[in-house]
């Protein structure tokens, strides 16, 4: 029996019958990525159970030098999460809340917990976790912290990473460092949780976390905006942030193409709006102060940007039903361009007063370098966050427009990048922009990850061939 193997049933012993998938079919979900552009192997997909099992797991693969891919909702959109041989450990079964403080505005969860159950137990407190994005109601809490996920509340609460006080992980030799503290002050040496988010699995497996939480929201409006271009959709940015601070929660930017792709594919999604434009604005605005007048506040921002001809027609939802609506439209976008073919992303984020040149540059380079290549540009305006992404010329090949994928990762990522941005805002590394961290990341920082990893995960188990 060989070592891997030997490794394999062990592994079996440890988790029990429940606890893995060896049939080719169930374990299909596990092996490719959202698109589909990423398809991997594996053994096993491994089931834990419990902390213990997954430490017990982790000790066996790294005595037999058998790779382990974490996953958590498989969302990614990087292919961190896609395996090369080993075993997959998914964190589903991980999903208990096993705290909650409401005067220390904290919870505690396992990292198998899908984000929106936090959300929902958070709420059942009385109280907000704020991380929220389009995969929610399917992606997990662990997933979100090993990718230091953004979403549409970052303006105002930050990314996944500034929402966390503590950890649990299990290092690459199976040892489990309980870091769940649940302090805001708490200056005693390294920062060693902010190695493990965002790392993608290839540092450790997280398996739980104390994760702040906040007054929940009592007051809310939400509008959508319509404007000429992106240098007035900036401008109605800075009204609005100037006028109501930090109750702006959200601002979202998304092109007509995003709208017509919406609403062409998605039932639920339609445009507001009598006439097209050429730009959206979607706006929140919320107060934990129950009669906080927002409204008026969006009123006031909204009738003077009309005046000023900055925005070119307005909504405002009237119910908390029109409010999703209009967010439906915006949280849509992804799955509705992948009925418009092959795409190819960029997750670009550049200074929030350079993205209208960005997205105008960017535009004018790839529309040169391919005639009827279909720009799909969306995002997180108020954080300087764009989805640049690419839907093939209409008719056109599927698989050659992806063969092409190097070429406009070249235009899209080096603009963003000599504008002082960065080719990964949000979505991470994975295996997509393995090369691109190489090239754009100054070899000073490149080594001293090298080093990190070499010193946590000397066996190159965790993860491999992930990030770096
Ligand atoms: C979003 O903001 C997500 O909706 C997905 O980050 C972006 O599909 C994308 O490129
Ligand atoms: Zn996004």
């Amino acid at each position: 029996m060989s070592a891997t193997q030997a490794t394999l049933d062990a592994i079996r012993a440890v988790v029990g019958p429940q606890g893995w998938i060896a049939e080719a079919a169930d374990m299909a979900p596990y092996l490719v990525e959202e698109r589909g552009l990423h398809f991997g192997s594996c053994a096993l997909v491994v089931r834990p159970a419990s902390v213990a099992e997954i430490a017990e797991v982790v000790r066996l693969c790294a005595a037999g030098g058998v790779p382990i891919a974490a996953q958590g909702g498989n969302t990614g959109l990087v292919g961190g999460g896609v395996p090369d041989g080993g075993i997959v450990l998914t964190t589903a079964r991980l999903n208990r809340v096993r705290a909650l403080d409401a005067l220390n505005h904290t919870i505690t969860v396992e990292s198998g917990c899908v984000l929106a159950d936090v959300q929902k137990a958070a709420e059942e407190a009385g109280l907000l976790f704020p991380l929220s994005l389009g995969s929610e109601g399917s992606c997990q809490i662990g997933g979100n912290l090993s990718t230091n996920a953004g979403g549409v509340a970052v303006l105002r609460y930050g990314n996944a990473r500034d929402l966390v006080l503590g950890l649990e992980v299990v290092l690459a030799d199976g040892t489990v460092w309980e870091g769940l503290r649940a302090l805001r002050k708490d200056n005693a040496g390294f920062e060693l949780k902010h190695l493990f988010i965002g790392a993608e699995g290839t540092l450790g497996i997280i398996t739980a976390a104390v994760l702040k939480l906040f007054p929940a929201p009592k007051a809310r409006e939400t509008a959508l905006a319509a404007a000429d271009d992106l240098v007035a959709v900036l401008g109605l940015f800075a009204r609005a942030r100037a006028a109501a601070g930090d109750s702006l929660t959200a601002f979202e930017m998304m092109s007509r193409r995003c709208m017509e792709f919406a609403c062409r594919h998605d039932k639920g999604a339609r445009d507001p709006f009598a006439a097209p434009h050429a730009y959206y604005a979607l706006m929140e605005l919320t107060s934990p102060r129950p009669g906080e007048p927002l409204r008026d506040a969006l009123e006031t921002v909204l009738s003077a940007a009309l005046e000023d001809g900055e925005v070119t027609d307005a909504v405002i939802a009237a119910s908390t039903s029109q409010a999703r609506d209009l967010w439906r439209i915006r949280e849509t976008i992804t799955e509705a361009q992948k009925h418009e073919g092959a795409s190819i992303k960029h997750d670009v984020s550049v200074p929030v007063s350079r993205v209208p040149e960005f997205v105008a540059g960017a535009t004018a380079s790839v529309e040169a370098e391919l005639p009827g290549i279909r720009v799909v540009d969306f995002g997180h305006m108020g954080d300087g966050n764009v989805h640049f992404n690419l839907s093939q010329p209409e008719g056109a090949d599927g698989a050659a427009f992806l063969a092409q994928r190097e070429r406009f990762n070249r235009i899209v990522h080096d603009l963003a990048v000599g504008m002082g941005g960065s080719f990964s805002a949000e979505h991470g590394i994975g295996t997509l922009k393995r090369d691109d961290l190489v090239r754009y990341k100054p070899a000073v920082e490149v080594d001293l990850m090298r080093r990190l990893k070499a010193a946590l995960d000397p066996n190159d188990i965790m993860n491999p061939g992930k990030v770096l």
